[in-house]
């Protein structure tokens, strides 16, 4: 299987040499795509330097901040037009180890389609302190629940594997989410277009170097998205 690392960047130089060599380091047999969004940090720069020591490694630079969920479904085009069958988002933060990935290999070989990187199954959780954060993602995490009802406990989380067939199955053309959201979109089309999923557990880490993108008005929207995901896909 040819398999695709999908990571956006925005502003990561501080993290993107260290989980580049991270994930080569664990997987000799996987291709790392970073899809920058021209951060002023000179995130590109790094990886096009990277790339003349790992042969495996791509880059997109898009002219501009566009968001997590244009990002993504460039990279994952790029990946589909390029000849590769096998696709997992993650963070550049280390929030998503990447020795799970084998995990989430092992999951794909025994005949699913979707693997779900999950904080809140039995096995998962998150270093997470700050209540207001735990609540908005614990709360989230039920309200999309409720409303879409996917039997899928962790909706919101980023850390995803896709086979090819998912991928062509969801449509990336018809995905509506911006931000992180996006996320729960690509699940919920997964589980309306049929296709077998599962959760393998994670402990997410909370970023310790670097910004985090999110805000109160991205969380809000969020969850008022998740309704327009549901009545959308009638
Ligand atoms: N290309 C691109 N990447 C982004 C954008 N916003 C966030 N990211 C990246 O997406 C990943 C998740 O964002 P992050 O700030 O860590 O969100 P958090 O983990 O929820 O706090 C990180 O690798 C970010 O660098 C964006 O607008 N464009
Ligand atoms: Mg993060």
């Amino acid at each position: 299987m040819k398999h695709l690392l999908v990571i956006p960047t925005y502003n990561e130089a501080d993290n993107v040499e260290n989980i580049i060599e991270e994930v080569f380091k664990l997987y000799k047999d996987i291709s790392i795509l970073i899809v920058d969004d021209s951060s002023p940090d000179g995130t590109a720069q790094i990886v096009k330097t990277l790339q003349e020591k790992f042969e495996n490694l791509y880059v997109i630079v898009q002219p501009e901040k566009k968001g997590l969920a244009n990002a993504y479904i460039n990279g994952f085009k790029w990946g589909l037009e390029s000849g590769f069958d096998l696709f997992t988002s993650c963070d550049a933060d280390f929030s998503h180890n990447p020795v799970y990935i084998s995990e989430f290999r092992k999951k794909i070989q025994e005949g699913y389609d979707v693997v779900v990187g999950s904080r809140y199954i039995k096995g998962g959780s998150t270093t997470e302190k700050n209540f207001f954060r735990n609540f908005i993602s614990i709360g989230g995490n039920i309200w999309a629940d409720m409303v879409l009802q996917t039997g899928i406990k962790d909706l919101l989380e980023g850390f995803n594997t896709y086979t090819k067939n998912a991928l062509l199955k969801i449509d990336l053309d018809k995905v509506k989410s911006g931000g992180f959201i996006f996320q729960t979109e690509m699940k919920y089309r997964a589980y309306k277009s049929g296709l077998k999923l599962v959760e393998v557990p994670i402990c997410f880490k909370v970023r310790t170097i670097g910004q985090s993108k999110m805000t109160l008005s991205i969380i809000l929207e969020a969850l008022i998205n998740v309704l327009l995901i549901k009545v959308n896909l009638k």
